[in-house]
């Protein structure tokens, strides 16, 4: 059998399946972004009500609602018009016939000659879900909410509920909300710790509402095959296989020093998720910049058009960079000019799509430099500075690039260059 092997290996010898696995994987921290703010000072939460929400089969779901012909039928979208593209997700109806996300439509059409394939349209599902966070507004405060993924949320009810009947109650009144202002079905999960929450929602697909708790866990969770467990890849699933471990339960069973063995502290973690000792709580988003500047005065003033670019440049690729760091796109940006002898002259852009490309900002900033008061040898320019403004959450890093078709440069890795050699080592070609 071939050595499994990737960069995140390292060497690993003396166990019985040491020929099977000769390295072992470091797993990166954010592969459980749950647990962020684990408590460390409590084994498992007590008295408390978590619940995760999940659209069922969303884009497909949307496009059924908004298009009554769709209803009924077997739907995928992620198609190009014609019969190009990758099923990103399909109608129960589709997926009744064999039709599973990641097939190609084509492929697709083997088991569903019938397929209606549709484009995908993110505003429009991004739209969706922001609906739903401002709905889950009217039953808890925002600092229970947790927007997940794109079509999953977890919200704390403890702040309102005593017992499990009053948290499935409140669960229902929210799914019968969201049918009301969206007419869309989620499936809801409801227990004691988020891990267990999101498990529940998988019981009962679609519009389904499952209670998981600590009396019930065994029966309901426990019989769950281990990779539906966060952070439970192929890799480890197959490596757990070769332990004996296949259920949530085998691995709730399972010894915790053969699991801190083989998989290092993840292992502990793992076994800790399956027992449901995730003492995690709702991560908030921070509030996300207004606006972002940057001025730079110059020791030596400047009036040549090349000295000019090269600072607008270097300015807009600070702000880029700033940018990138806290995962926003700009949809503004400010361009001011101060001349020696303190004139001053700016003015602004609208972009045309919201962006953190160094390239965009600097042909915008271009742009509004040339309606500008010109720096002359007589009136040298002193300080430029430059201003974005429209800030959103960069969405393209966690939708895996699946809104949009158009390529981008190996930003954040040049950026890790830069913060580590500094600005000048490496710069993305501009034409001039
Ligand atoms: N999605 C995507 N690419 C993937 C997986 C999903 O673009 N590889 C998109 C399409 C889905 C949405 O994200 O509609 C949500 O993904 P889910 O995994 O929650 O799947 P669905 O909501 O489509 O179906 P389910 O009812 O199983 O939750
Ligand atoms: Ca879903
Ligand atoms: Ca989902």
């Amino acid at each position: 059998m071939k050595t499994i092997s990737s960069s995140f290996f390292i060497p690993r010898e003396g166990n019985d399946f040491s020929d099977l696995f000769k390295r072992v994987r470091i797993m990166p921290l954010y592969s459980f972004p749950h647990i962020k703010n684990m408590n460390c000072h409590i084994t498992e939460h007590r008295n408390r009500f978590f619940a995760h929400m999940d659209f069922d089969a969303f884009y497909a779901q949307v496009e059924q609602r908004d298009n009554p012909k769709l209803r009924g039928k077997p739907v995928s979208v992620g198609g190009m018009e014609g019969a190009k593209g990758i099923v990103m997700t399909a109608s129960y109806e589709a997926r009744a016939q064999g039709v599973a996300t990641g097939m190609s439509v084509l492929e697709a059409r083997k088991f569903c000659p019938d397929l209606i394939s549709l484009p995908c349209y993110g505003p429009k599902y991004e739209a969706v879900t922001l609906n739903l966070l401002n709905a889950l507004k009217e039953f808890v405060p925002e600092e229970c909410i947790e927007q997940y993924s794109v079509d999953e949320c977890f919200v704390d009810l403890s702040p309102i509920v005593k017992n499990y009947y009053q948290a499935a109650k409140l669960g229902s009144g929210i799914k019968n909300r969201i049918r009301e202002i969206e007419n869309l079905t989620v499936s809801m999960g409801i227990s004691y710790n988020k891990t267990f929450a999101k498990l529940a929602t998988k019981l009962k697909k679609p519009d389904g509402l499952s209670v998981v708790t600590q009396e019930n866990k065994e029966a309901k969770i426990y019989s769950m095959a281990a990779p539906k467990l966060w952070g439970v890849g192929k890799r480890i699933s197959f490596r757990l296989g070769a332990m004996g471990i296949i259920t949530i339960g085998d691995l709730a069973g399972s010894s915790q020093s053969a699991m801190k063995k083989e998989f290092g502290v993840n292992g502990i973690i793992f076994r800790k998720l399956a027992r449901g000792e995730d003492t995690s709580e709702i991560i908030l988003k921070t509030n996300p910049e207004k606006s972002l500047t940057h001025n730079h005065t110059m020791s030596e003033p400047i009036y040549k058009i090349d000295n000019i670019k090269k600072e607008i440049r270097r300015i807009g690729e600070y702000i880029c960079r700033k940018l990138r760091s806290k995962n926003l796109i700009a949809g503004n940006i400010h361009l001011s000019l101060r001349f020696e002898n303190l004139q001053y002259d700016s003015g602004n852009v609208k972009l045309t799509n919201h962006t953190n490309d160094d390239r965009e900002i600097f042909n915008s900033a271009m742009m509004i430099y040339q309606k500008l008061l010109k720096p002359s040898a007589k009136l040298k320019a002193r300080q430029f500075g430059m201003g974005v403004f429209d800030l959103h959450i960069d969405r393209k890093n966690t939708n895996l690039n699946l809104f949009d078709n158009n390529y981008s440069l190996p930003y954040l890795a040049l950026d890790k260059l830069k913060s580590k050699y500094g600005e000048e080592i490496i710069r993305i070609g501009i034409e001039n």
